[in-house]
């Protein structure tokens, strides 16, 4: 952890972890130990990690505005656990808190091979777009920091999936990497667009999301960041040097930079972030100060999203508006879809803030300023940190993808998340046969593109079965089906090829 004047010595600690890390002795431990009481002296030759008894959420917010990095909140515990700099040590025990050292999660300052770096992102989303010609583009939405000052040249990348006019399809958008040493978060979104591209025209239900909707995939919001990431280093915000407190890049998450999660302009600067430049939760002197965060802004103006998902790392959650109040976000579809996606993938759905407060988020400004639904997903657990083995990543793609998959489905119509899904429903010689759920009332077909409810072709139904002739299509034909419970609410759409 090369954060400070101990820098040599943390450097060597972190190069004998990346060292064990490649024997195979990655720590597996995947909860932290106490080791003792914190002080001055812990600071010595490494940056410790450090857990604190709090007893109210107050004081969480109270450390993230010293710019402390929240890693991990235990809430039934009332404990978090994370890092602090020796000037923060201060500002923390004046909070009344005790901070203990405790052992460090997976952190093993490695970039493994497989993992992609900036430049294989653009060299994959540039194949993709040219193997898949009539349905994907790479579009640069805007330059990073360092771009805007003629150090690198690098843009903000989105991989776009759409077919035909796309302008009255549904928008979904799916990033990664807001945070540089959040290196999973990527590889969750090209994931996304593999299965997305290479499911089209065998799976029905991806050949409907590729050709219903319009997507917006951006493996990597902050790619300076992540280029220092690559090279093992703890990086967490852009590189900006000149508003971020400092003349070199060097310091790690508590150096220079802006918390890109900290800097967009709804409710900015209103708790849980940093007005010191050095922090890592620093917000920018200006809210959208960041090139970065513009080109998202620029993204979200132009084309009205229904879905937002973003990518962080690490806690095993889901996580949604508001994190600047506490005061329940104006829609229960919100709530109610976070809540399925915890389901799905088996992580903690929360309201942002009861993990702790936040001003400037992606999600808050994306819900608040432009109406869209937007998630923030936290993968991994303590044992994985920042930095897990490549290995790793398969096992997150498969907590991910039904909840990737379901936003998808519902950006049709997300209020489907209160319907019940169809049991499961086949073709045969063009007769279409529906498992329907328990006291379902009615079902209906789409045939393409999913419609108004109500306004299908409606299916015969008798009991817990629907059926519909449609005459036999030799598999070209896509057909969505879904029903209506017994309350009257439509239901997620089920995708199948006559
Ligand atoms: O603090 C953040 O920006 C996110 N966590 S991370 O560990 N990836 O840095 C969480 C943002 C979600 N918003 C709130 N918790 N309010
Ligand atoms: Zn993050």
């Amino acid at each position: 952890m090369n954060r400070f004047a101990t820098l040599l010595a943390a450097t060597l600690v972190a190069t004998q972890l990346q060292a064990c890390g490649r024997a195979g002795t990655v720590p597996t431990a995947d909860s932290p130990r106490d080791l003792g009481p914190l002080s001055a002296a812990s600071f010595k030759n490494h940056q410790p990690v450090v857990s604190m008894s709090y007893s109210d959420r107050g004081q969480l917010s109270k450390l993230a505005e010293l710019g402390m990095e929240i890693w991990y909140v235990d809430k039934a515990a009332h404990k978090v656990f994370g890092q602090i700099t020796p000037e923060q040590l201060a500002g923390v025990k004046a909070l009344g808190l005790d901070p203990r050292e405790v052992t460090r999660p997976g952190l093993r300052n490695s970039f493994d091979n497989g993992y992609h770096t900036y430049e294989q992102v653009k060299a994959e989303l540039e194949a993709l777009a040219a193997k898949y010609p009539t349905l994907a583009k790479v579009e640069d939405i805007g330059d990073s920091w360092e771009k805007t000052k003629g150090k690198a040249n690098h843009d903000i990348l989105a991989l776009h999936i759409s077919t035909g006019d796309a302008s009255t399809k549904p928008a979904l958008l799916y990033c990664g990497n807001h945070h540089a040493r959040e290196i999973v978060t990527p590889e969750m979104v090209l994931k996304l667009a593999h299965v997305l591209l290479e499911g089209h025209g065998t799976d029905p239900e991806l050949t409907g999301y590729v050709e219903n909707r319009d997507l917006y995939l951006i493996p990597m919001v902050n790619p300076d960041g992540h280029t220092l990431a690559e090279k093992g280093n703890d990086w967490r915000k852009n590189t900006n040097i000149t508003t971020g407190g400092g003349t070199q890049l060097s310091g790690g998450p508590n150096g220079p930079g802006v918390d890109l999660n900290r800097n967009y302009g709804f409710h900015w600067g209103t708790g849980g972030a940093s007005t010191e430049p050095t922090s890592a939760t620093f917000r920018g002197p200006a809210p959208f100060s960041e090139p970065e965060v513009q080109a998202i802004k620029g993204l979200v103006e132009r084309r009205p999203f229904t879905f937002l998902m973003t990518y962080h790392s690490f806690s095993n959650l889901i996580l949604w508006p508001w994190g600047y109040q506490n005061a329940p976000p104006p829609d229960k579809r919100l709530p109610a879809i976070g809540m399925q996606l915890g389901k799905l993938s088996g992580y903690t759905p929360e309201q942002s803030i009861d993990l702790y407060q936040t001003s400037g988020d992606t999600t808050d400004w994306a819900f608040g300023a432009r109406n869209v639904l937007a998630y923030t997903t936290e993968i991994g657990t303590w044992g994985d940190g920042f930095d897990p083995p490549f290995s790793k990543v398969e096992t997150f793609w498969k907590q991910n993808e039904p909840g990737a998959r379901l936003l998808l489905n519902l950006a049709a119509n997300p209020a489907w998340t209160f319907g019940t899904p169809v049991q499961a429903a086949t073709s045969r010689n063009g007769e279409i046969e529906v498992s329907l759920p328990a006291g379902a009332r009615a079902a209906e077909a789409f045939i393409g593109r999913e419609g108004k409810d109500g306004t299908g072709i409606k299916l015969a139904v008798a009991g817990a079965k629907a059926h519909l002739t449609l005459g036999a299509k030799g598999g070209k034909q896509l057909v969505l089906v879904h029903a209506q419970d017994a309350n009257g609410q439509w239901g997620p759409t089920k995708a199948l090829f006559n």
